[in-house]
């Protein structure tokens, strides 16, 4: 039987990049059809600007699309949560809806996927960040401190192109912030996962909605939270 994916995307105030973002997206699940099946899930998540109405119009054009709104912004950890809560398929990918990850990317992964029956998660890590320096100092510290407590081996968490197990992922309590410690739970509940190298694109239009305040120190006290509830599960 097919493998099938459900490509979950979170969208705040990206209304320059859809358009690029989905067109990109259909010819990679265009060329990857006769092997697995698609769905599109894009969570508005209350976007101020015309992002939910250049999704809906989108939708028009295929099938594959769902979108889903939140009236008002929830934070990209609840729209990914959400939008994997509403996936038909029991294998997720996750992917940045400003056109920073490559869609490219995803054929790779979904063959390493496929090809290792055992493992439950394949992430990508972008080799050449292409964003500011503190963001990319930052960044290391995060990834060092909750590798050392944590274990996860992932040098680069914050890469959102990811292929998972649907089951596995909603196995953990949502928290604020869950989205930053995929690969953290799923090595804790005993799982086997796979890291690879994945090209990283400058962000061409909008703006990032993250700074050092609200990623940085808020990600290293979520370490704790992270190891408690892989704690709470083992016992
Ligand atoms: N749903 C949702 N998505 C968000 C939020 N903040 C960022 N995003 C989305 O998450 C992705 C990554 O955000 P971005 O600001 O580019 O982060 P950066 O690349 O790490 O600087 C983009 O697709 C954003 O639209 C948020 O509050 N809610
Ligand atoms: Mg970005």
């Amino acid at each position: 039987m097919k493998l099938s994916f459900s490509i979950v995307v979170p969208f705040y105030n990206e209304e320059d990049n859809i358009n690029f973002f989905l067109d990109e997206i259909i010819n990679v699940i265009s060329r990857n059809m006769i092997f697995y099946s698609f769905e599109i899930i894009c969570v508005d998540d209350g976007s101020t600007d015309s992002t939910g109405v250049i999704l809906n119009e989108y939708k028009l054009k295929t099938d594959l699309l769902t979108v889903l709104n939140f009236s008002e912004n929830k934070g990209q950890s609840r729209a990914i949560h959400y939008g994997i809560q509403n996936a038909i398929y029991e294998n997720i990918i996750t992917i940045d809806g400003d056109c920073q990850n490559d869609p490219n990317d995803i054929d790779k992964l979904l063959i390493i996927f496929k090809n290792n029956k055992k493992l439950s998660l394949v992430a990508g890590e972008r080799i050449k960040r292409k964003d500011i320096a503190i963001k990319r100092i930052s960044s290391v510290l995060a990834n060092y401190f909750r590798n050392l407590i944590l274990k996860d081996g992932c040098k680069d968490t914050g890469c959102s192109l990811k292929v998972f197990k649907k089951n596995i992922f909603l196995e953990a309590p949502f928290f604020d912030g869950i989205h930053r410690f995929i690969p953290a739970i799923f090595v804790g509940f005993g799982n086997n996962v796979k890291y690879v190298k994945v090209n990283h694109r400058p962000r061409l239009k909008g703006k990032s909605k993250y700074g050092i305040s609200n990623r940085l120190f808020k990600g290293l006290r979520d370490i704790f939270l992270v190891k408690k509830i892989i704690q709470n599960k083992l016992n």
